[in-house]
């Protein structure tokens, strides 16, 4: 723990009512997951959220007077970093457990789908970020392989409680245009290497280096607003707007 150097960009994803049972006396507060990411650019192509089922998660107040949702360890990192009323201070509201906040509606900045939903992913660190993550399956191979997974897999769906309207009408958006990959990178590098779900843990780390240098480098952006930009030239543009339109705060660790 520690500061370590590394800036992730918060996304809020508020949490939309009714809240689940042990956040239900924060009825009228606004509630966001917070989802750290070193890739702000893509938030256009967000399908869903991740959160670890058994992993333990706080609510806490913010000085904004919104209340946060991560991992105990980023709000201690965030109250080090004036974010919370009283500096070096953690305000804990409520502490849950990640299968408490599973299959529930978000609303998320610059997607096209008006809701999302919490899903499970298992292979989410306790050490890094938030314990929130957002997923980009056009982008990210780890999040096109667990989305797949909760696809073909209607037994590891219900074991979660998740619904089909929560996973099936969720499909990678083409944000990016990365030469010999595509429009959906994430979805040609897990196709090219044959990865059959979020266990594949070699693979994906291959797929990662593939997509993750030659999308930075070589990327471009495919959306409105910034269509034929690249995506290093954008990153800190998209990512200033968020943050100055209250979408997202920066982090450190
Ligand atoms: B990235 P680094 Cl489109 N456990 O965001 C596992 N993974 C985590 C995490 C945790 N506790 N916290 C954050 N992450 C993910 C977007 C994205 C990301 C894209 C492409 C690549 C990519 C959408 N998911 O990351 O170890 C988050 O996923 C590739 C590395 O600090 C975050 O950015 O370098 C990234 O890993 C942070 O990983």
């Amino acid at each position: 723990e520690g500061v370590g150097g590394q800036e992730y960009t918060l996304i809020k994803m508020q949490l939309m009512e009714p809240f689940p049972e042990k956040l239900a006396f924060l009825t009228g507060e606004k509630i966001f997951l917070v989802a750290a990411t070193l890739r702000p650019e893509t938030m256009f192509g967000q399908t869903n959220c991740w959160v670890r089922p058994d992993m333990r998660y706080v609510a806490y107040k913010m000085k904004s007077g919104e209340i946060f949702i991560s991992t105990y360890r980023a709000a201690r990192n965030m109250c080090y970093q004036e974010m919370t009323p009283v500096d070096g201070q953690v305000d804990i509201l409520a502490e849950l457990v990640g299968q408490d906040i599973m299959g529930r509606p978000l609303k998320a900045p610059l997607t096209c789908y008006d809701t999302i939903y919490t899903l499970p992913m298992l292979t989410i660190k306790e050490d890094k970020g938030s314990g929130i993550v957002t997923s980009v399956p056009s982008d990210a191979p780890d999040d096109y392989a667990a989305l797949c997974d909760l696809k073909k897999k209607p037994a590891f769906r219900s074991k979660y409680g998740i619904t089909d309207e929560m996973v099936l009408p969720f499909e990678p958006i083409p944000i990016i245009d990365i030469p010999d990959f595509g429009s959906l990178g994430a979805v040609t590098a897990c196709e090219r290497l044959k990865i059959q779900s979020q266990n594949d843990r070699e693979k994906l780390a291959e797929a990662k280096d593939q997509v993750y240098l030659r999308g930075f480098y070589e990327g471009v952006m495919l959306v409105k607003g910034h269509e034929g930009k690249k995506v290093q030239d954008v990153k800190k543009t998209i990512q200033k707007q968020m943050v100055a339109s209250g979408e997202a705060v920066l982090y450190m660790e």
